[in-house]
């Protein structure tokens, strides 16, 4: 059993060259939901859809969310009644945000509709987890204001200085059903390439996630989503700088360490290999950016075989 932790598109893109080349019944999916947002009565889940958008090859390749030739003629008719626009939300896209709103008013779970929603997708073989079931966002402090990271992300493009990230909720949130046994459970778990402050840092604040990480059997390995510094795409550089650490591969090394084996760096950053083993954390040193299905099958594959190499994954039984 392999076990995936990851947020948005990097998230997406790797775990579709995992499901490349293991069983989709193989792996469990744990996502982020801390980028969810309440919007026009509904509450939206990117990063869940990303993954499933992704995963079932029906997501907008060019934007790297949302659904292949979608329109927005919904978001042109709402911006006569002034509705916020500045979120993209496409007309197929609605679809699964209503369906997942009456599952959820008819007393369901995120979990619930998120199974459903993926089964839908033809995903009904892999699990596709939701972190938890109770409300948690991010919200980020900046220069101009507290603001929910979906508009500093969209609306503000970025733009604010970021002066601090609250991930509400988290405290109090408990870690969805199958959540802590697909921990335990597993052989491998992998840290997507995601963005360790916003996408797996909210996961890892989810009560006794990380203490269940430290403690399962299983191998733990971790992508940097950074090359030299700086993601493929998204504000994980700007995040980890605003909260006065460098945006370093090692530093992805350190926010993991308490449970991390092993970080797999891109060549571009194979000099920091020595700081990161300081850690204690093995490091593997292969290609990381990952712009389409086959390179991303490849990664996959050069993680399942140094995995194999250190010898120490149960064979499942
Ligand atoms: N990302 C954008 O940069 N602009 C958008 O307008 C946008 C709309 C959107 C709609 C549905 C959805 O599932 C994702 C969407 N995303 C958009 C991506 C979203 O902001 C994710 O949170 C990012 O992928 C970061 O995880």
């Amino acid at each position: 059993m392999i076990t995936a932790l990851g947020g948005g598109s990097g998230a997406a893109k790797f775990l579709k060259g995992l499901t490349g080349i293991i069983p989709p019944s193989e792996l469990t999916v744990i996502v982020n939901t801390a980028d969810d947002m309440d919007l026009y009565g509904m509450r939206v889940s990117p990063d869940i859809d990303t993954i499933i958008y992704r995963l079932s090859g029906s997501i907008d390749e060019k934007k790297g969310w949302g659904l292949h030739g979608d329109t927005f003629e919904f978001l042109g008719a709402a911006a006569r009644f002034g509705f916020p626009t500045w979120f993209g939300l496409g007309d197929r896209d609605l679809a699964t945000h209503l369906f997942r709103k009456a599952v959820i008013d008819a007393g369901g779970t995120l979990s619930e509709s998120t199974s459903k929603i993926a089964q839908r997708f033809g995903l009904g073989e892999m699990r596709i987890l939701p972190m938890s079931d109770d409300r948690v966002e991010t919200w980020i402090e900046t220069d101009a204001g507290e603001m929910h990271f979906q508009e500093y992300y969209i609306k503000h493009a970025m733009r604010p200085e970021v002066r601090g990230v609250k991930i509400k909720g988290a405290r109090e949130a408990s870690a969805a059903p199958l959540v802590l046994d697909s921990i335990n459970d597993a052989d491998l778990v992998i840290i997507c390439p995601s963005n360790p402050i916003i996408s797996i840092g909210p996961i890892l604040e989810i009560k006794e996630i990380k203490e269940r990480l430290v403690g399962t059997p299983g191998v733990k390995v971790a992508v940097s989503p950074l090359m030299r510094g700086k993601p493929l795409k998204g504000p994980a550089d700007k995040l980890m700088r605003g909260l006065g650490m460098e945006a370093s591969s090692t530093q992805v090394a350190r926010l993991y360490a308490d449970f991390l084996d092993v970080l797999v760096i891109d060549r571009s950053d194979a000099g920091e290999a020595a700081a990161i083993e300081a850690l204690e954390v093995s490091v593997l040193v292969t290609d990381t950016v990952i712009p389409d299905e086959q390179s991303s099958m490849r990664l996959s594959q050069d993680i399942l075989d140094f995995v194999e190499s250190l010898g120490r994954r149960r064979t499942s039984p």
